[in-house]
């Protein structure tokens, strides 16, 4: 329903109105809109830019399934690909754990992201649910009481303050939600402290696992995307700009990392996107605000080392969507009562998992900058050091992980589980 407000600004409802359309927000909008919840999308970004917006590509099990149960996985179980191991590349050798035959004997599904949010939004919108493209949501406000309402502008500039019973926050670290949370409520981890260059290039994997190569010259990272797409990884410094290395100097590194001489060499090809990824952590805490509701990276945001975001968001997105039917639909709160616990469970176990994976691939020393790839010019830390201690320790944890059954089981078991 759209009525006028005031000269300026529309008025619309919904029963609960969907900050941003990525995997959170579209899982959430699918179910409510299959059990029939009135609800709207707000997206700040057209679809096209979403089409194309390359992020995650290792999707779990436990996705895979949800995804499934709700009927929205018929895209990656044609495309994706199954993807069960991994290998170490290491100064003192190389080893590899093919964990879809460790622990639970589960596998990752490559899908990428652009593609699972293309299929999400065309299975919502065929569907009749509703997405406002171009909507920036802009505040929350009265999240306190049981009619929140949410300011949003689109391109035109053009405002709509939308009434909802709820409003699921699901736009991410910047969006409007966190920004309209009360003060005290987030919970920052310090920064890691560390910096990938995130690259996507034009060039057939060229390992048939996920590559992590830890190297004194900093961390380097290989994940399959598609047969002609591969997403690398460079630890960087702090601050480098994305554009700051040529192509020739990210291949240089990437082969030099990746102890291209003692195996294949890698496929090369043009570098198609490049971004900084600052390896960050942080959680809400709690997750829910009176009506307002968090999933996704906007609940919690965990750095890409275990490729947990994705998969947190969309295993956030269906209990968030179904505590919400059983309310709205059978006036039964009490899974929206236990749904902040309940995720936090989840989160937490991930941000363990993921900062455990960001200390067994980074070098205390950091990240070598000097533009010759061709010398080995990263020192070893003196056995006087503080970073000696740490640098063992890592060693030890990599050694342990190499030779431990059990040690490998924990691994597949946390590496594909969310
Ligand atoms: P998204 O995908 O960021 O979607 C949020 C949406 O909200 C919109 N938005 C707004 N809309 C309206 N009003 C506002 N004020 C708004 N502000 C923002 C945005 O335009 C956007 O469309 O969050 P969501 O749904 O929570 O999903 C989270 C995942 O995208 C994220 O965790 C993953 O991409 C993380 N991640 C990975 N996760 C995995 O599970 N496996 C991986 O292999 C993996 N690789 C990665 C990654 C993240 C990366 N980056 C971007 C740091 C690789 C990289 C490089």
């Amino acid at each position: 329903m759209t009525a006028r407000q005031n000269s300026s600004t529309e008025r619309e409802s919904a029963d609960v109105v969907v900050l941003g359309a990525g995997p959170a927000g579209l899982t959430l909008g699918n179910i409510l809109h299959a059990h029939g919840i009135d609800c709207v999308v707000l997206e700040r970004a057209e679809r096209a830019a979403l089409q194309v917006r390359a992020r995650a590509g290792f999707l779990a099990p436990n996705t895979v399934r949800t995804l499934e149960r709700h009927g929205l996985a018929d895209g990656l179980l044609r495309h994706g690909r199954p993807h069960g191991a991994c290998e170490f590349r290491t100064d003192t050798g190389t080893f590899r754990l093919d964990y879809d035959r460790l622990g639970r004997r589960e596998h990752h599904t490559v899908y990428p992201q652009q593609d699972l949010v293309t299929d999400l939004m065309a299975h919502y919108l065929d569907a009749g649910g509703r997405i406002r493209f171009g909507a920036e949501a802009l505040a929350v406000h009265d999240a306190d009481g049981h009619r929140p309402t949410v300011d949003a502008r689109d391109a035109q500039g053009r405002r709509t303050r939308w009434h909802a019973r709820y409003v699921a926050g699901c736009d991410g670290r910047h969006g409007a939600a966190r920004r309209s949370l009360p003060p005290g409520t987030l919970r920052h981890h310090p920064d890691h402290g560390i910096s990938w260059l995130g690259l996507l290039a034009e060039a057939p994997p060229s390992l048939d696992t996920v590559g992590y190569a830890t190297h004194r010259r900093g961390f380097a990272g290989h994940m399959a995307r598609t047969p002609d797409v591969t997403r690398y990884y460079l630890q960087c410094e702090r601050g480098t700009p994305a554009d700051a290395w040529s192509e020739e100097r990210i291949w240089d590194e990437l082969d030099l990392r990746m102890r291209s001489d003692d195996h294949r060499p890698l496929h090369r090809g043009r570098i198609l996107q490049r971004a900084v990824v600052d390896l960050r952590s942080d959680v809400v805490e709690p997750l829910r605000h009176g009506s307002l509701l968090l999933a996704g990276d906007a609940a919690s945001l965990i750095s890409p080392s275990a490729a947990k975001g994705a998969n947190l968001a969309v295993l956030e997105a269906e209990l968030l969507a179904l505590a919400l039917v059983d309310d709205l639909a059978h006036g039964d709160a009490t899974a929206l009562d236990h749904y902040s616990r309940r995720c936090l469970a989840h989160i937490w176990r991930a941000q363990e998992f993921s900062h455990w994976m960001i200390r067994l691939l980074h070098t205390d020393s950091g990240p070598v900058s000097g533009p010759d790839t061709r010398a080995d010019s990263g020192a070893d830390p003196r056995p006087d050091d503080e970073s000696f201690f740490h640098e063992s320790m890592r060693r030890s944890r990599l050694e342990s992980l190499r030779t431990s059954r059990a040690h490998q089981d924990w691994f597949a078991e946390n590496y594909v589980g969310v």
